[in-house]
């Protein structure tokens, strides 16, 4: 099948989507929008395997890259290299709502913020599955991160429609295979390789938004 850049969609890699998320730090580790909206996009890659259950997950998330393409690719697009020189642009520039929703719905700052708080479900999730046992279940893994992060960003009725999807995720087993790495044991071992670097993008992103104020953004 072809995709809205008319290439042919390919299948989940793990390994892709590590390679995205090496490249999202720089020298000094500021972090690169353009890669770590690349690390996404694999992400929602997988997601969309899993079948139509997550589609509303997986909109939400292509709605929220799409938001920050847009700004990479507009006439501002300069000030968006880094996370780090969007909140200095944004802020500068009273681009930003602050306390509650008005004029910039779509500021790159708060749209950033959704992906970052699903970057420490992430990062939880992928630490689980990790040490997990060939009877452990993806879907407590997956509800256990949840709800320790975004969970308490969402209001009931997303946390009820993302527990019913939860439920049809993919069992331990299968879950790794469609992670298309190799035996459960080179999976284990690409997921040690990968969190250190999520964690450490999440980190970075994380200490900058609490500098500025920024992690209750509306
Ligand atoms: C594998 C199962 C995936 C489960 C994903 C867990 C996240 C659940 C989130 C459900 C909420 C989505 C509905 C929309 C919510 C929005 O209201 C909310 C706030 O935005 P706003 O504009 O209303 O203020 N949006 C969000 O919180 C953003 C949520 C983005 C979630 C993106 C999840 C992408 C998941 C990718 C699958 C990763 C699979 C991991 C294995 C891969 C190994 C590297």
């Amino acid at each position: 099948m072809a995709d809205s850049e008319g290439s042919v969609e390919q299948k989940f890699s793990l390994q892709e989507v590590l390679d995205t998320f090496k490249l999202c730090l720089s020298e000094n580790k500021e972090v690169y929008l353009q890669h770590y909206v690349a690390g996404w996009r694999g992400l929602v890659k997988f997601l969309n395997s899993l079948g139509s259950v997550f589609g509303f997950i997986s909109k939400d998330a292509v709605n929220k890259i799409q938001v920050l393409v847009s700004h990479l690719n507009g006439e501002n697009g300069s000030q968006y290299v880094t996370v780090q020189s969007m909140v200095k642009y944004e802020l500068d520039n009273e681009l930003v709502d602050l306390t509650k929703r008005g004029g910039h719905p779509e500021s790159g700052c708060r749209t950033l913020l959704r992906l970052h708080r699903a970057l420490r479900w992430l990062e939880l999730f992928l630490e689980r599955l990790r040490t997990s046992t060939e009877d452990s279940k993806t879907s407590v893994m997956c509800a256990d991160a949840y709800n320790e992060s975004l969970a308490q960003h969402h209001p009931w009725v997303v946390r009820k429609a993302a527990g019913v999807a939860f439920c049809v995720l993919p069992g331990r087993q299968a879950f790794l295979e469609v992670m298309n790495v190799g035996p459960p044991e080179q999976v284990v071992a690409m997921l040690g390789e990968a969190l250190p670097l999520i964690s450490e993008v999440y980190q970075i992103t994380e200490e900058l938004y609490s500098q500025h104020n920024l992690l209750d953004l509306p």
